[in-house]
């Protein structure tokens, strides 16, 4: 057997140095040193062997199979270079044709729905704030009218962050929605204000196909003088209107918010099923769209905008629910599962 592989040593580095090609140099490393090559075929041998005489073949075919490994590695790389040195020679190779093309991204659906909220609201005068998505309590509770001991807590238990905490401001959280960013605008800016604030949100929630525990919203924010629902309803439609690009039917319930009086809720009809009903609108027909309501008076006064004197509206929506809307999603886990057989759809 030790001259059966000194042998074909031998004779296939032999093969090597005649082959000048790439493709016969394949077809001559599957013949001996494939899977089911001439090298396999005697060291399946080696098994037979003597109790002695195994190591000492076993070594061997190994030492073998490295230094052919080895040719057929150094002779590829020389008949690589070869190939692109011909190619540099003749005549009809473009050096200047572009390579292959490198695949492009492109922008994420929610992203692309968040710039047409804002491309609508700015149009009709609103400015595109931005709030921290870490928040202190203060903003994102107190600030809002629902101090600690308030029962509307609950409704939006939510992740602290660990170790952070200021006499004022209190902990530091994962925002549980964009509304904090009401009183921060206000106490930056003043009266009057209309803007909007597109971002990501916490909650501590289980997911199914509507509710995820990291999801975006928008709220908006109007203060001036005189100022009535009637103002917020004609600003929902027309923004609805606008980006649905057709009759949007619109139903206003009384909600609840501390930091609104009087509050609330707005739904949309369900365009996924047509409102027939169906897993994303719990088969209601009706999609949860937005809470709002006018301003309550301890909102403006935390804000520094005094209340006998200025008026306002605020609201707020689910983004990543309307970005479901807009592309037909029926689950909203998709949007940020990563699948790249998903995203690549838009
Ligand atoms: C709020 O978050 C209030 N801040 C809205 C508000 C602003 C009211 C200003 C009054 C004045 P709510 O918890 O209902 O309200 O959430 C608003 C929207 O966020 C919902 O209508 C829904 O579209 C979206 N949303 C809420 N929870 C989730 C979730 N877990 N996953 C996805 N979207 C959600």
């Amino acid at each position: 057997m030790e001259k059966q592989l000194n042998l074909l040593k031998v004779q296939c580095l032999e093969s090597i140095s005649k082959i000048n090609n790439l493709h016969d140099l394949q077809e001559l490393e599957v013949r001996y040193v494939g899977r089911k090559g001439e090298l396999t075929m005697i060291l399946r041998g080696v098994k037979d062997l003597s109790a002695d005489q195994r190591p000492l073949i076993g070594q061997l075919g190994n030492q073998v199979k490295n230094e052919l490994d080895a040719a057929f590695a150094a002779r590829k790389l020389d008949l690589e270079k070869q190939d692109i040195a011909k190619k540099l020679h003749d005549p009809m190779f473009d050096v200047t044709a572009p390579g292959p093309e490198i695949g492009r991204g492109h922008i994420h659906p929610l992203s692309q729905v968040q710039q047409e909220v804002e491309e609508i609201f700015n149009s009709m005068g609103f400015a595109v704030m931005d709030g921290p998505e870490v928040e202190s309590e203060y903003y994102n509770f107190e600030g809002l009218n629902i101090p600690g001991w308030h029962p509307a807590r609950d409704m939006q238990d939510t992740f602290f962050i660990k170790g952070k905490e200021d006499k004022k401001h209190g902990r530091m959280v994962l925002r549980t929605h964009t509304s904090p960013v009401q009183v921060r605008t206000m106490e930056k800016f003043g009266a009057p204000l209309r803007v909007i604030v597109p971002g990501r949100t916490f909650r501590y929630e289980a997911t199914d196909a509507s509710h995820d525990t990291t999801f975006y919203q928008v709220e908006g924010l109007l203060i001036d003088k005189d100022i009535s629902i009637s103002h917020l309803k004609g600003v929902i439609k027309e923004f609805l209107t606008r980006l649905f690009k057709k009759e949007v039917s619109v139903r206003f319930r009384p909600g609840y918010f501390p930091f609104v009086e009087p509050g609330l809720e707005v739904d949309f009809s369900c365009l996924i099923c047509g409102g027939k009903g169906c897993r994303v609108c719990k088969h209601t027909g009706w999609v949860e769209f937005l809470g709002a309501g006018m301003v309550h008076e301890n909102v403006l006064k935390a804000g520094g905008i005094d209340p006998k004197e200025w008026q306002g509206w605020a609201f707020g929506f689910g983004l990543t629910r309307l970005a479901m809307m807009r592309h037909g999603i029926d689950d909203i886990r998709l949007l940020s599962g990563g699948d790249l057989r998903f995203i690549n759809q838009f």
